[in-house]
């Protein structure tokens, strides 16, 4: 695991918060960036005192009680070093291998776009976001594919999550001959659990009850590419539909208890680590770029709040959070 400083990380997370995120109010941003003020109390800290530190030892009268202080702030500093330093880090791209020129096609609370974003961010590849309409789907009038995420790297047009990160994978050198262990067929396995039976348990849940359909098409809404009166009505009008929607897909899927089948889907996961801090060890795999990307738009919902109370997935989840870090979105030039 790479680790990195405490200010090293307190400019990437701050640096990944664009102007626009921010005022956004994302709920994963302010989780971020409330761990941006813990981290950059104890990193000014530590640098204010070096700082006064080093000024009383050119000072040739410094007192006894002066010394126990610094002494005192050295230990503060250097525990509070040794905290920053367990942060986990991103796993960016050789230079050689990252791609110039990488657009996302997507809806911003899609579970599958989600994860394809995961795997950017973790690789640090910068990426710039088209919000499709998902009305009018005037941005991907161009393509015969009609579903999101599309990714297009360097002119070359990739659809289908899983493809996605499967070629992005390669393109970046991921499956280098060192890389590959045993762990590959447990990785390629929960890879299909994701898509195979964990996406199937999100619906259901964050359209369980009316309140939860509306919170959901509020986030929905109010992130997504919508006119001003679609918003209006596609938040009730949409969680009315979701709501009856997810009732089917209940049935579809056969979940009898929705809540039941995500706290479970959690606990399969946690199980599934063994003890260890990701899938893939001391860093995450695909798999786990895969789950936390596809729970990564319901963890500030009801549902997903509801998860990490109940079950024991919180803190590998939390360990993603850091792993991931700052989005490496950059701002599409407009057209
Ligand atoms: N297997 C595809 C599924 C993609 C998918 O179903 N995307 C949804 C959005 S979450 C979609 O575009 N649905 C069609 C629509 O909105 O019209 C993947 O993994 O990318």
């Amino acid at each position: 695991m790479r680790r990195v400083t405490g200010l090293s990380a307190v400019h990437r997370a701050v640096d990944g918060l664009s102007a626009t995120q921010l005022a956004a109010g994302n709920p994963v941003n302010h989780y971020r960036l409330s761990q941006v003020a813990l981290l950059s109390t104890n990193s000014n800290y530590s640098s204010a005192r070096s700082h006064w530190f080093s000024n009383n030892r050119i000072s040739e009268n410094s007192s006894r009680a002066s010394a126990h202080a610094v002494a005192g702030t050295m230990l503060f500093s250097v525990a509070a070093t040794t905290i920053v330093q367990e942060v986990h880090a991103k796993e960016p791209v050789q230079a050689k291998f990252r791609p110039n020129d990488v657009v996302l096609y997507q809806y911003e609370a899609c579970p599958f776009c989600n994860k394809v974003k995961a795997f950017l961010d973790y690789y640090d590849i910068a990426y710039k976001v088209i919000e499709v309409n998902p009305i009018s789907k005037k941005e991907i009038k161009w393509s015969d594919y009609k579903k999101v995420p599309i990714l297009t790297v360097d002119g070359e047009h990739m659809v289908d999550s899983s493809d996605i990160i499967d070629k992005l994978a390669k393109r970046i050198n991921l499956n280098a001959p060192a890389d590959s262990s045993s762990g590959d067929d447990e990785e390629k396995k929960w890879r299909g659990w994701v898509d195979n039976h964990l996406v199937h348990i999100l619906s259901p849940n964050i359209y369980r009850s009316a309140s939860e359909a509306i919170e959901s098409f509020d986030y929905i809404t109010s992130h997504g590419n919508f006119s001003f009166t679609e918003r209006l009505v596609a938040k009730y009008a949409g969680a009315t539909a979701m709501y009856f929607v997810s009732k089917k897909l209940k049935k579809k899927y056969n979940i009898t208890d929705e809540r039941k089948a995500l706290y479970e889907a959690a606990e399969t996961w946690v199980d599934a680590l063994n003890g260890r801090d990701f899938l893939g060890g001391v860093k995450p795999n695909l798999a786990d770029l895969a789950v936390f990307g596809v729970l990564r738009p319901i963890r500030y919902l009801k549902s997903g709040k509801d998860m990490v109370e109940n079950t024991r997935i919180g803190n590998w989840y939390s360990r993603m959070e850091d792993a991931v870090g700052a989005p490496s979105r950059i701002q599409a030039q407009p057209e």
